[in-house]
């Protein structure tokens, strides 16, 4: 396999004006006709003409008319090309039928659809497939299908333009007999826009909901960023079998259709926001990421960290920001921090890879999102959004690096961004050691910052951090407002003077630097900070960190639950000023995850069974402990009148289910089961679903769920999760193993592979089951699914990441499992690699 090297870039030799396709589509013999203008880069170094192609079978090249004479290879082809314009006129044959790796030109449910990043467009015609490449397309497509779709404009009998230069990844075209949601946006300049929604026939009572985010996110791009929609039409289509969440090609975004199909009885609560984040995401990489392009794939998060950035942003604009900011650093530390501190750790910004495709990664996009976060904090709003505007001015209509972002900020700032740069350079989640001091009215915070060697990094140098403090005093008043100390020095000081009494410290508020803070801090002072900090980031922390040390001495001490823990969860739940979302959020607990790093930290091997047993416990002790509070908490959570999928109703629903979840625990499941009898939405329904199953009573509701449900497939990848997700220690496994066979279950289907098998690697205690049976039965399913669709095959395995923490029998069955799916004949790139970094 290849390496490629952020530090080999060349430019391309030839450059491309314009672009003519046409599709003649059929299931199993395409053909792409191509005209190509290309014309000689005068930066160029390498001057060989070469064009990338894959799995395509060439029926004819020409240069000016003239048989091309190309020299074909696996990967693409070379030919004698003028050091002037010329034209390039090729045909290719394709079979968008028997391509189940969903990459390029396939088919789902008999619809013809594209996906073409990051290197999907080789399979479609040769062409040079690399972001810096940027052509104007007009593409015809001929076909028998009801609607026949592309990028731009649509110019009538399946013809179409895009008036904007674009990259080969951005291609796309749709084909099939669907229909539309319609809907109209003005832009701030008075252009009109037509909006669609495309789907199969029966799923457009599921689009109104897609399309009001959509309306949304065009406003508050506009609001925001200043970022107007640029064409005269923004089609969208759901496709079921989609690698990930969606693409944002021009003008044409392609879903998969867990992303944006919801209705209230058949979506949850938290499928409307993941939606409504999907949307908006898509949506805004329409400036970052189309107008504004990669110069190649290294420069992957400069579009993806700051489109992530983007979606939060409206999102807490949207939902609130206490609760978007908790939720998004719970996702970053489950997903980042697990890939940051083991064998997968990279640059937010990779020096090399394989495989692209596995480098859509938490770091990428999350860390990459935490970046530019902290950039913010550190320059300001005002400076911030200056920047982004120089950036939008500077750069429309390029291909772009780290370094040309970075300096719109240092142009605007003045600022040397240097030093922040290694955030995009050094791998590994820094560790800050807090240490403290008070003498004479002066409290001193000494933060020293180290970073662990990750692979192909063994020494870290000193990154800018910046860290926000807020002081309190015994009395619980903020008496020093939020203050951002910016940590650039390996051990860095900071005082604070004019102070009667050591006060207490809130570090890192907002969670404004994707750090691990290391503290000696007691329960005395978390409680305290959970009852008084402002800061609601904080707040939360403060509590969770309470939570984690009595589960960490649970399971290394054999301790019970102290009552002070479970006194101040009951302060939590009887406090009217919290928002109800809030508290859903301080009630989580920590996840088996939070629970395993807390123990490696302490030196300790963790054991996920253990750790699942004594989470057991944990919860019924909470459940007890607010035993006559919960059926109150849980009647004042029902909502009367129709199901609204806005952030006040969601966050009653949130905290009238963790009530519901309590109750379980402590009346068998009765109280569910009625929530699952009157439910009249899909939150409720399946949240009293869950407590079922989790309480093991749940066999008739399951069944009735699946009759009621079982043509609704988005809804079956539900059910089949849940009894994955419920399943206890080695049920989970078996679990699994049974719903493989299934006649619902299809491997070929990304969205119920994952309903099964990322259901497994979430249940940890399942999956990490002593006799091995879930690894086992994971490296069975990725070694078949390899076969079929390598880029989710390779995803999947990264279950296998954090198996050097474990003990030396679930060491062993890792590393055989991982040895297996290594040792299998015809493996894919995608996974080798994968299983090898994991290895290593
Ligand atoms: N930019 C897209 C990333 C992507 C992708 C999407 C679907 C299938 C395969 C894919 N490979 C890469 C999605 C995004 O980040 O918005
Ligand atoms: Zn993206």
């Amino acid at each position: 396999p290849l390496e490629i090297f952020l530090s080999d870039y060349t430019p391309p030799a030839y450059l491309v004006d314009t672009v003519d396709l046409t599709f003649k589509l059929d299931p199993t013999a395409t053909r792409v006709l191509s005209k190509i203008a290309f014309r000689p880069n005068p930066d160029a170094v390498d001057k060989t003409f070469y064009l990338h192609g894959e799995q395509l079978k060439l029926i004819s090249a020409t240069i000016d008319g003239k048989d091309a004479q190309a020299k074909v290879t696996d990967l693409g082809l070379t030919a004698q090309a003028p050091d002037a314009p010329f034209i390039w006129e090729a045909e290719v044959e394709i079979s968008p039928s028997t391509n189940t790796a969903l990459e390029g030109l396939y088919m789902s449910k008999g619809m013809y659809c594209t996906q073409c990043e990051a290197e999907g467009f080789r399979k479609i015609t040769y062409y040079p497939d690399r972001p810096d490449v940027m052509g104007v397309f007009t593409v015809t497509i001929e076909g028998s299908e009801k609607v026949k779709l592309s990028n731009g404009n649509d110019l009538g009998d399946g013809k179409w333009h895009d008036p904007w230069p674009k990259p080969a990844y951005l291609f796309a075209l749709v084909a099939g007999d669907l229909v539309n949601l319609h809907d109209t946006f003005t832009t701030k300049s008075g252009r009109h826009v037509d909006l669609n929604i495309y789907v199969r026939d029966g799923d457009l009572h599921k689009t109104a909901f897609g399309m009001d985010a959509l309306k949304r996110s065009m406003t508050w791009d506009e609001e925001v960023y200043g970022r107007e929609y640029d064409l005269d039409l923004f089609n969208i289509v759901a496709v079921d079998d989609f690698n990930m969440g969606a693409m944002e090609n021009k003008g044409l975004n392609i879903f998969n259709s867990s992303a944006v199909l919801a209705s209230p009885d058949t979506s949850t609560d938290g499928n409307f926001a993941r939606i409504e984040t999907i949307i908006a995401h898509e949506y805004f990489h329409n400036w970052t990421g189309n107008r504004i392009t990669c110069r190649d794939w290294f420069q992957l998060c400069l579009k993806e960290g700051l489109t992530v950035f983007r979606d939060q942003q409206f999102s807490g604009d949207t939902r609130g920001h206490a609760v978007e900011r908790i939720n998004d650093v719970l996702q970053l530390r489950a997903r980042q921090f697990r890939e940051d501190n083991g064998p997968l750790a990279h640059p937010v910004r990779p020096e090399s890879f394989v495989e692209i495709n596995n480098f859509y990664t938490a770091t990428v996009y999350e860390k990459g999102a935490e970046v530019i976060g902290m950039l913010k904090t550190l320059i300001g709003d005002d400076a911030y959004y200056k920047g982004c505007e120089l950036y939008f001015t500077r750069h429309d209509g390029q291909a772009c690096t780290i370094e040309d972002w970075l300096k719109c900020f240092e142009d605007t700032t003045g600022r040397d961004l240097t030093q922040f740069k290694l955030w995009y350079q050094q791998a590994g989640t820094p560790r800050v050691k807090v240490g403290e001091s008070y003498k004479d009215g002066t409290y001193t915070l000494t933060f020293t910052q180290s970073t662990p060697a990750t692979p192909g990094q063994d020494t870290k140098d000193p990154r800018v951090i910046p860290i926000a403090v807020g002081l309190l005093n015994d009395a619980g008043e903020e008496i020093q407002a939020t203050r951002i100390c910016e940590v650039t020095d390996e051990i860095h000081k900071f005082r604070f003077t004019g102070l009667d009494a050591k006060p207490v410290p809130s570090i890192n508020r907002g969670f404004s630097a994707p750090i691990i803070l290391e503290r000696d801090q007691s329960n005395e002072e978390r409680a305290f900070l959970l009852a008084h900090d402002t800061d609601p980031f904080n707040k939360w922390e403060s509590g969770r960190a309470l939570g984690r040390d009595v589960l960490v001495r649970m399971v290394t001490e054999d301790a019970t639950p102290d009552q002070a823990y479970l006194d101040a969860l009951e302060a939590v739940a009887r406090d009217d000023t919290l928002a109800p979302d809030f508290k859903a959020l301080c009630f989580s607990g920590p996840s088996n995850d939070d629970i395993q790093q807390a123990l490696v930290d302490a030196g300790v091997t963790p054991d996920p069974t253990k750790i699942f047993l004594a989470s057991q416990t944990f919860n019924l002790s909470i459940s007890q402990s607010l035993q006559d509070l919960l059926p109150r908490i849980y009647a004042e959570m029902q909502i009367d009148g129709p199901y609204r999928p806005v952030a006040e109703d969601m966050g009653k629903r949130d905290w009238g289910n963790a009530a519901l979840a309590m109750l379980s625990r402590l009346d068998g499941g009765a109280q569910a089961a009625k929530q699952f009898a009157t439910a009249d939405n899909m939150t409720q329904q399946l949240s009293a679903l869950g407590c079922l199953l989790r309480a093991e009573v749940g066999e008739e509701q399951n069944q009735a769920f699946y009759d009621q449900w079982k043509n609704d497939r988005l809804v079956m990848d539900k059910w089949f999760s849940m009894q994955v997700m419920f399943a206890k220690l080695d049920a989970a496994p078996k679990m699994a193993k049974a719903l493989t066979e299934h006649p619902d279950f299809d491997m070929t289907n990304p969205n119920r592979f994952r309903a099964v098998f990322g259901a497994l690697a979430g249940n940890t205690a399942g999956f990490h089951s002593p006799d091995g049976s879930g690894y086992a039965l994971l490296a069975d399913w990725l070694i078949k699914l390899d076969a079929k669709n390598p880029q989710t095959a390779a995803r999947m395995s990264t279950a296998y990441e954090t198996w050097k923490r474990y003990d030396a029998d679930r060491q062993g069955m890792m590393r055989d499992a991982l040895e297996r799916i290594k040792a299998a004949p015809k493996l894919s790139g995608d996974l080798s690699e994968m299983v090898t970094r994991i290895l290593n």
